[in-house]
């Protein structure tokens, strides 16, 4: 089958909230050797996305979000691992990447993905998980002695938190050792301008394409 056909059937798979289904096609991605982050961002995420629309347009619930997201989810569980096992033996030599959710967010699958497929493509990725509070953010960069530090944000009412990370990064007297990189779906690269980010990143694969090459 082709990846085009893969990715719609999984787009369609979360839109009908059904994990079977998801998990259904993450296995017949794995056994046709099939594109998994193809499969990830033009099929999964553009369910996860139409379902968004639907939500904002009052069409549809929280619960459905929620139903929506637990179909994903199960997918990526199996995804994950596969993607860890073909990037072959990690050679995490890029330097330390520490990446979460930022505080007021609880959002996590697309930092997850980022996580994932930064680690793979040879980044020391240090997740420290979602809804975390600046202040933590700041000691894992420093406890870890990170090179770079990415920062997810779904919400607008949570991006203002990335400003304020900056500032504080500033003011520990360590902005200058970090490469920030901001993300999330409101976030655009005039917002990461604005606010003194260094890098915007659209998805995962520009994360990628991004990081790999500052980190040189
Ligand atoms: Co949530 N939610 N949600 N939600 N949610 C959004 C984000 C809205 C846009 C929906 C809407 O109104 N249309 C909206 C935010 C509105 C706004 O502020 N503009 C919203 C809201 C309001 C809320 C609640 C407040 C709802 C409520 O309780 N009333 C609540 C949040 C509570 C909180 O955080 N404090 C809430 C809860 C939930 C869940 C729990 C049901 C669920 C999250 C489950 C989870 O993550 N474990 C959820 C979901 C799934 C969504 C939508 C539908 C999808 C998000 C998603 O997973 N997308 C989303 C609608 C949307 O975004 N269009 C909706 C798929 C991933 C793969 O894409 O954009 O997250 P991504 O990540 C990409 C990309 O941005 C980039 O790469 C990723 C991979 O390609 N990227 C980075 C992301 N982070 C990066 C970091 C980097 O450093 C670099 C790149």
């Amino acid at each position: 089958m082709s990846t085009e056909s893969l990715a719609e059937e999984a787009k369609q798979a979360v839109m009908a909230y059904d994990s079977k289904k998801t998990v259904d096609v993450a296995n017949r991605v794995i056994a046709e050797g099939a594109d998994i982050v193809a499969i990830i961002q033009d099929g999964f995420t553009k369910g996860m996305t139409e379902i968004g629309s639907l939500f904002e347009a009052k069409k549809l619930f929280l619960p459905h979000i929620m139903a929506a997201a637990g179909a994903m989810n199960a997918a990526l569980n199996i995804l994950t691992p596969e993607l860890e096992k073909r990037g072959g033996k990690m050679d995490e030599g890029l330097g330390k990447f520490v990446i979460c959710s930022i505080e007021g967010d609880i959002h996590s699958i697309g930092k997850d993905i980022v996580a994932i497929m930064l680690k793979v493509a040879g980044f020391s990725v240090v997740n420290i998980g979602r809804d975390v509070p600046l202040k933590d953010i700041v000691q894992a960069c420093k406890d870890n002695n990170a090179k770079y530090v990415g920062t997810s944000a779904l919400m607008t009412s949570t991006m203002v938190n990335q400003k304020t990370f900056e500032g504080l990064l500033k003011k520990e007297g360590i902005r200058d050792k970090l490469v920030t990189n901001v993300g999330g779906a409101p976030v655009t690269q005039q917002w990461a301008e604005e606010i003194g980010a260094d890098v915007y990143s659209e998805n995962a694969s520009d994360a990628v394409a991004k990081m790999t090459k500052i980190a040189g």
